[in-house]
């Protein structure tokens, strides 16, 4: 099958390109290069990179049939979302409008789309359920969560099957460690190679649902390759199903990093941070057959060794 990748350059964009190609479908990418590198996409025949921002592609610059389209290129970072918030609506929200056009001009029957956890908000119910309520914190969970609206709106008139995949706490390789907002494991990550202190805010009790970028890459797979009815809506969370506290993550890490012996500063809680949080993944089970392979050890384990 063909599908497109925008985003596909990227941190998960680029894990999910290899799991494509792993599968012999052939794909074509399209990224602006903005956070993305090319060097993060292997040198494969059945690649077709356009170098392009999503919102400014033409129907004209894709080779069809095209079986699905998959679409994580995004201001992928909270922090730009309030610094910058009106760019980050171009980049999360605008563009998903035109990749619902692109569908609709290249009569696309599959969109698969990048959606986060962070569309809940400070759920206090736990496991986290698709059905809870959607009480965005920032102006990025509110573009996720618009943007899923955008879809679902669109999905009937152009007999389009949709599917949010929201995402947890996705880590692996070629994660970006460069921004206080960056996911916690890349930072860990960065600092343990360097020998330098880490920052744990609180007591490092809080805890996340951890999830490697290859599970990711193939519940993404799963979205673009499980037949499903032409013009339905399927939301559905991504994650392990199981909460790791950042205290049994930096234990994790000593194991691989038995040299570094640096010092722990904890500092206070950050504001507005969720003490807890872990996916209900029962709707990804039942409905995309996912289930998640890498335990957080061994995720971070490929991710040392990848260094
Ligand atoms: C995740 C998303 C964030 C937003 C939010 C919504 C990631 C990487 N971040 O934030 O974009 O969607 O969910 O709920 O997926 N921490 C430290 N030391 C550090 C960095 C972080 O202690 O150097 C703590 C942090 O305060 C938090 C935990 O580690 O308690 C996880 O932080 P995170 O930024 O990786 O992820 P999260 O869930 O807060």
């Amino acid at each position: 099958m063909h599908f497109i990748v925008t985003g596909g350059a990227g941190f998960i964009g680029s894990h999910l390109v290899e799991q494509l190609l792993l599968e012999d479908h052939s794909v074509t990418v399209v990224d602006n290069l903005t956070t993305g590198k090319h060097q993060n996409l292997p040198d494969h025949p059945n690649i077709n990179f356009i170098q392009k921002d999503i919102i400014a592609c033409q129907p004209e610059d894709f080779i069809q049939p095209i079986d699905g389209i998959a679409h994580l290129a995004a201001t992928p970072s909270v922090g730009e979302s309030w610094s910058n918030p009106l760019e980050a609506h171009h980049n999360n929200l605008s563009a998903m409008i035109a990749v619902l056009l692109l569908c609709e001009a290249l009569k696309i029957p599959k969109l698969v789309f990048a959606s986060s956890a962070a569309v809940y908000g400070n759920t206090s119910q736990l496991p986290v359920l698709e059905e809870h309520p959607t009480l965005p914190i920032s102006p990025y969970g509110l573009q996720k969560l618009v943007s899923e609206q955008y879809a679902n709106l669109f999905a009937p008139q152009l007999r389009l099957a949709f599917v949010a995949l929201r995402m947890f706490n996705v880590f692996g390789p070629r994660q970006r460690p460069d921004s206080p907002y960056s996911g916690v494991i890349s930072i860990f990550t960065n600092a343990m190679q360097q020998g330098l202190p880490i920052t744990i805010y609180g007591d490092g009790t809080q805890t996340r649902d951890f999830v490697y970028v290859k599970d990711v890459a193939v519940a993404f797979t799963k979205a673009l390759t499980t037949p499903l009815p032409a013009g339905s809506c399927l939301t559905c969370n991504v994650g392990t199903g199981k909460g790791t506290s950042l205290l049994q993550v930096v234990n994790i890490f000593k194991t691989y990093f038995p040299q570094w012996n640096s010092k722990i500063n904890f500092t206070a809680a950050r504001l507005g941070d969720i003490q807890h949080s872990y996916a209900d993944i029962s709707k990804a089970s039942s409905s995309l057959d996912f289930a998640p392979q890498w335990l957080v050890a061994s995720g971070i384990g490929r991710l040392v060794e990848s260094l």
